[in-house]
């Protein structure tokens, strides 16, 4: 973290540089920096203009979120800052090359003139992280880019082109080569005329407008509602009054169980990719791909690295099914086109990358094979005999097998060392997460190419080690176990899910599964009751799907699905679960919605646990990325272990305790870490690093 303040002319260029994304740290000290400089420039009488640069790549992506942990006075040295900057009697430039996020943005806003290098980008995301533009950015984007388009920018997060900034007037101008060689320019010529204080701008004059229409938007967060209660404060107040309004808020909303979350989450996916005692400095390039498998999942697979501009070839030896491969690609990347995600041109070079044949000896030398076919492992045997006869030496050999054993796999080769498992969730084209599966086996380099290589691919790879199910299949069969034990004691498939959505899951248990395909989880239960047979589970969903009831497939499962997709409430389910509770000779009782979410959440919890205790999953955030990418786990509740935070460990110890004098009472032995934790009064956030 450094600044470098030089002397060009009469003007004084203050470069701050704090790697990697020049966030305008207050902990280290950066933020208070600049604004030393900045004021002792007022008394500087061989400066006439001030130039603040972050360089050519980053001007700031914003506030640093490591800052927010602190109490939110600690926040107000950015304010002071700004204010600094606007108060300004000689005028400041902001230059800005590259990213202008959050506080950056904002701090540029406070600046009396604002140039651009064309590749800039702009955005306001602190919504994402359950936020609002906290140093002013409320109060002087829709001065200066009208209500309208600022409480747009304020409430999307998204993210706007230097050309579309200049366009709303959120900048001045877009440079012509280097952004501070301009900014200089402009400075040498005289900013008189020029340099304006945003904040002293007249009141928009589309805000009532912009503030009725901002409040018709849907599911607006606490932090868009008080978006739009400080924008309204403009026409009401003086600029000291709307910033105060803007501060409290910002405060409220730092200290708020949903901002904390998101920011767990944002740091968590960032520290999931950091392999422990490992590097990336040994990760294999990877350009050229070869998927072995065209069904539903090698389809959805090319398409996702077609999507990414690698150079993809499909493996698929039955020829319509390698044809059904090749119509569900090209729909995709023309749809894509169709609908302006991406130009025509884009879409046609994506599928220009792409070739398919019906043997593996056919396809082109890849870095990187990604077997994607039936889960059996006579087939994964044939593949993976194939892979090492072909595959150059320094290729990676990956397995997408969501159930089976990737170290018996892995031995099916001459070279365990180079295979690994991707177990992408379906459609792989759209969902984020994507499992790493690390083998006995697994050399260091592999799996960091492939952790390099989920990022490359735009998607959150979280480690796991081998067991059935991983991290999130593990963890979610213990949810499922509990909700179906609740049908039997007295709930409805409507009451479960209602009660988890209601928490905040995208979608209930017996939804989701009607979604999935009743059939998995059946023949899941079946090899289960053979491997676990002291583990039983309810045999609702079993009677459910000896119906012939598979869900949304055969349009009906838990519910009935007259047009295929929307759930409809069917008695002959009711019935026959009450008949099933009278048949084991259970009485079926009251159960409160806060019993469905306590018993289903807490079995993911302690699952969780077991999973960290193990060694399966690295660190709880892992659990917790695992759940909020692949599984719906609602975003402001963090994680299932971020969660068991914020309940405690020891009421979690109690609760469960409660339940295990219950039904299937078994079913809650607590994961020793949680003990261990609790004993010692710490929490798994202490375990993430
Ligand atoms: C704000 O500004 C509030 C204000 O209104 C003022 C209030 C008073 N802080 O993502 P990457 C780290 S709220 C701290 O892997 P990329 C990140 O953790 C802020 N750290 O790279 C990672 O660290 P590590 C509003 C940050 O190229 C490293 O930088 N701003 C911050 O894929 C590289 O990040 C945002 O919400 C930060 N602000 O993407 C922007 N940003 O290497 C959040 C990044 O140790 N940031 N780091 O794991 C982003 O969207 C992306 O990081 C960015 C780069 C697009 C910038």
């Amino acid at each position: 973290m450094q600044i470098i303040e030089k002397h060009v002319g009469r003007a004084l260029v203050i470069h701050f540089d704090n790697p990697p994304v020049n966030a305008l740290a207050v902990g280290g000290g950066l933020v208070q920096d600049i604004e030393r400089r900045v004021a002792r420039a007022q008394t500087d009488n061989s400066v006439e203009s001030i130039i603040l640069t972050g360089g050519s790549s980053v001007f700031s992506a914003g506030a640093d979120i490591a800052d927010f942990e602190g109490a939110p006075e600690r926040i107000d040295a950015i304010r002071v800052l700004m204010q600094t900057v606007e108060n300004s009697k000689k005028p400041i430039v902001a230059a800005i090359g590259g990213l202008c996020l959050g506080g950056g943005l904002e701090l540029a806003v406070a600046a009396h003139y604002r140039v651009a290098s064309s590749t800039a980008k702009f955005a306001f995301p602190e919504i994402s992280l359950g936020l609002l533009p906290g140093g002013g950015g409320t109060q002087r984007s829709p001065r200066l880019a009208g209500a309208a388009k600022a409480i747009d920018l304020m409430l999307s997060g998204k993210a706007i082109s230097a050309a579309e900034a200049l366009e709303i007037g959120l900048i001045d101008r877009v440079a012509d080569g280097d952004v501070l060689d301009f900014a200089l320019a402009v400075a040498a010529t005289g900013l008189a005329g020029l340099a304006r204080k945003s904040g002293q701008l007249p009141v928009p004059a589309d805000l009532a407008d912009a503030i009725e229409e901002a409040g018709h938007r849907p599911r607006l967060t606490d932090a868009g509602q008080k978006i739009i209660d400080c924008v309204r404060a403009i026409a009401d107040e003086d600029l000291e009054a709307g910033l105060k309004l803007e501060a409290d808020h910002f405060g409220e909303l730092m200290l708020s169980e949903t901002s904390r979350a998101l920011r767990h989450a944002f740091f968590g996916r960032r520290m999931v990719a950091r392999i422990p005692g490992g590097t990336r400095a040994g990760s294999r390039p990877v350009s050229r791909v070869t998927v072995v498998g065209g069904g539903l999942m090698g389809t959805g697979i090319a398409i996702a690295l077609l999507n990414a501009d690698l150079a993809v070839s499909v493996v698929e030896p039955r020829p319509d099914a390698l044809a059904k491969c090749r119509a569900g690609i090209d729909t995709s990347l023309r749809r894509d086109a169709d609908k302006g995600r991406i130009s025509s041109e884009v879409s046609e070079r994506r599928l220009a990358a792409l070739s398919v044949t019906q043997t593996l000896d056919e396809a082109v030398e890849s870095d990187l094979y990604i077997e994607a076919v039936f889960e059996d492992m006579g087939a994964k045997r044939d593949v993976f005999e194939a892979l090492d006869r072909v595959a150059p030496p320094d290729a990676i050999l990956a397995s997408n097998t969501s159930t089976l054993d990737l170290d018996a796999i892995a031995q099916f080769t001459a070279r365990p060392a180079s295979v690994v498992g991707l177990h992408f969730f379906s459609p792989a084209n759209i969902m984020r997460l994507l499992e790493v599966v690390r083998g006995a086996k697994t050399a260091p380099e592999t799996l960091a190419s492939a952790m390099t290589f989920a990022k490359r691919i735009g998607k959150t790879g979280v480690v796991a080690g081998v067991c059935d199910g991983f991290i999130g299949n593990r963890v979610f069969e213990e949810y499922l176990r509990q909700a179906w034990f609740l049908l039997e004691e007295g709930a409805s498939p409507q009451q479960v899910d209602r009660a988890l959505e209601a928490f905040g899951m995208a979608m209930g248990p017996c939804r989701v599964m009607d979604l999935a395909g009743q059939d998995i989880g059946w023949n899941i239960r079946k090899r289960r009751a053979v491997e676990q047979p002291g583990r039983p589970y309810s045999k609702v969903p079993d009677l459910i799907c000896e119906l012939g009831r598979f869900g949304q497939k055969t349009g009906a499962g838990f519910y009935q699905y007259p047009d295929g997709r929307t759930p409809q409430i069917d008695p002959l389910v009711e019935d026959l679960i009450v008949a099933h509770s009278r048949e084991i000779h259970l009485d079926r009782r009251v159960i409160a919605d806060g019993e469905i979410v306590e018993r289903c959440i807490f079995a993911m919890i302690n699952e969780g646990a077991k999973l960290v205790g193990e060694g399966i999953a690295y660190r709880p955030v892992d659990v917790d990325i695992v759940y909020l990418d692949g599984y719906g786990f609602p975003a402001s509740r963090g994680g299932p272990m971020f969660y068991a935070d914020q309940i405690g460990l020891s009421r979690l110890l109690e609760k469960m305790q409660q339940f295990e004098g219950g039904h299937h009472g078994w079913a809650w032995e607590p994961a020793p870490l949680i003990l261990d934790l609790a004993k010692k009064n710490q929490t798994f956030g202490d375990l993430n690093r």
